[in-house]
């Protein structure tokens, strides 16, 4: 089984996790008051988690993937960096709590440990996929968004999606039978949370 057979496989599922109207709304401008703030909000939070869920990643990785897995926690640490910066502009704090779908991809990452390593690598590649492709269906961005749109869409993202794509695909390819199903239930978790992540967004009250 290779990654990318897990997108057609799981067609359906995967368009939800990545086409929504929240994405719509950044494209158009169309966005209800306060419902950008509050999803950047939670999605610094959930980077924060990310940051845990990848360090503890790169010790358990073949050598030949703890590169690229320390250069996305690495790139993962500057995204916070960003994060803080449009907040100050933007004047939001922090400082929030996990709105409860946000708790629970928390969960999800945590659990991610005691996953084999095909189905975590799987999950790592997954949630970076869907990020790329979904902010992709909302390009350019209206104006008020076109800074975070292009931040999340360049060519050095979508190469680190690829490598992401060929460690994933060589771990399944080395994996047990019931690894794979392990890796494809991550996968299709995954896919779940970043659906019900953008439906928070649009859901929540501004300020969430
Ligand atoms: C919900 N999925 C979500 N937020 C992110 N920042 C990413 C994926 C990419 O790290």
């Amino acid at each position: 089984m290779r990654a990318l057979d897990l997108l057609d496989r799981h067609e359906a599922r995967w368009q939800a996790a990545t086409r929504h109207p929240f994405l719509e709304g950044v494209r158009e401008g169309t966005l209800p008051d306060g419902a950008f703030e509050a999803w950047l909000v939670q999605d610094y939070l959930f980077v924060l988690d990310g940051l845990g869920f990848q360090s503890r990643l790169i010790p358990r990785a073949p050598r030949t993937d703890q590169a690229l897995i320390a250069g996305g926690l690495v790139a993962l640490e500057g995204e916070l960096s960003w994060f803080e910066d449009k907040a100050k502009e933007r004047e939001l704090d922090l400082e929030a709590l996990r709105h409860p779908t946000n708790a629970a991809y928390r969960e999800f990452l945590i659990g991610l440990e005691t996953e084999p390593y095909p189905a975590a690598i799987t999950a790592l590649w997954a949630i970076e996929r869907a990020y790329l492709e979904a902010w992709t269906s909302a390009r350019p961005g209206h104006p008020d968004y076109r800074e975070f749109v292009e931040h999340w869409t360049t060519p050095d993202f979508a190469g680190y999606v690829s490598g992401l794509e060929g460690a994933a695909g060589a771990a399944l390819e080395g994996a047990s039978g019931g690894e794979r199903e392990r890796a494809e239930e991550t996968f299709l978790a995954v896919a779940r949370l970043e659906r019900d992540f953008w439906e928070m967004a649009l859901s929540s009250e501004g300020g969430a």
